[in-house]
Order: C-alpha cells, then structure tokens, then sequence
C-alpha cells in the first residue's frame, strides 16, 4: 500500500528521489510551483526541458502526462515534470488529473525513485476546486502498483486542510 504523507510548506526544499512538477504544456517554466522549482533547481533543469522539446516532445508535454529531467540544485535527485488539467466547468476532466498523479508515479517507478513528493497539481493557477483536488490526488495515488512513500507538500494553510480532510475519508 503507499503509504502517504502531508506536509505543509515549500517542496523545492524536500529531501525525496523525486519532486513533481505542476508544469504546463510547453515546459519551459511558469509561475507557481513550476517557477519555484527552477528557481530554486537552477538552469540546468530549463536547459534539459528544453532539449526535452528539441528532441522527443517538439509539441510539448500532453496533459495528464509524465517526463523526468535532473533535479539541478534541488535536494531531490529529480524533478518530474507532469502537466494537470485547466479546470473546466463544463467538462469532466477528472481523468487527465488523475492521470498526472499515475503517469509520474510510473516515471518515478521508472527511475527507481521511492520517496516522490507531489504538489497539488491544478490546484493552483489552473483554478480546480480545493477539495475535489485533493480528493482525487489521495484516490489515485493510493491505488498505484507498485507503491512507493508519496510525501504530498502543500503550500497554503487550506489546501493542506483539503488534503487532511481526504486523507481522513480516503484514506
Ligand atoms: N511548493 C509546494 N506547493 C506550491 C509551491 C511550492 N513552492 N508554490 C506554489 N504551490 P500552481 P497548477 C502550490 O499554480 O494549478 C504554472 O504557471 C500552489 O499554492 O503552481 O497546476 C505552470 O507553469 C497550489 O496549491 O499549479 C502552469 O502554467 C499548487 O502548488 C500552471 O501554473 C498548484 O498551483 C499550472 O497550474
């Protein structure tokens, strides 16, 4: 079973195998989390998105899925870039969220990575409502084979309580 974690604070500060990123389509860099990490990873992390596009994903990174570059001067030994969905209103895109969560964790399996700290992905600039958000990242996560220790790292006072409250009915 994986067993998870919730921590309120910053992620670029976490000492895993691997953080997420809640990047966008284009992976070069953006504000939120996504800035936060290159920041504090460097140019090495822009430099690899940025082969990343020369090469294997020249139309960018689809949403709801997974792509690992070095982690730079981050304490993690990786980041891996994943893509959520926008929240829409109209549409039911639920799956392409859960998917960023199952498709980074196959990436983090890949890797050899255990220890994987995720941000709450679309939860931010993206606009999805906080408690189906968080309510969808402990569903999915729980359920991944093979399972790994998933550290959650929120950064606002009522998204950490949006994920205790899943983790409570969920978990
Ligand atoms: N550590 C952990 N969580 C953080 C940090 C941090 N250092 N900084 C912000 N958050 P967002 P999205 C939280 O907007 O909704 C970017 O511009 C934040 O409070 O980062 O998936 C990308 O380039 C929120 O709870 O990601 C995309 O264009 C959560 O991380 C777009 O935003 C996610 O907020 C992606 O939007």
């Amino acid at each position: 079973m994986v067993a998870i974690t919730l921590v309120h604070g910053d992620i670029t500060t976490m000492r895993v195998d691997a953080v997420v990123n809640a990047a966008n389509n284009s992976l070069l860099g953006g504000g939120g989390v996504d800035g936060a990490i290159h920041r504090a990873g460097g140019p090495e992390v822009l430099a690899e998105c940025r082969r990343l596009r020369e090469t294997v994903l020249p139309d960018g990174l689809p949403t709801g899925e997974a792509v690992a570059t070095t982690a730079g001067r981050l304490p993690a030994h990786h980041v891996i870039h994943t893509v959520g969905p926008v929240w829409d209103p109209r549409a039911d895109r639920s799956e392409l969220l859960a998917s960023a969560y199952r498709q980074s964790l196959a990436v983090a399996d890949e890797l050899g990575a255990a220890t994987v700290a995720f941000p709450a992905i679309s939860a931010g600039a993206y606009g999805w409502p906080t408690a189906d958000a968080a309510r969808i990242a402990i569903r999915t996560v729980r359920e991944v084979d093979p399972p790994c220790d998933v550290t959650f790292v929120l950064f606002s006072p009522e998204v950490f309580a949006a994920f205790q409250t899943a983790l409570a009915e969920e978990g």
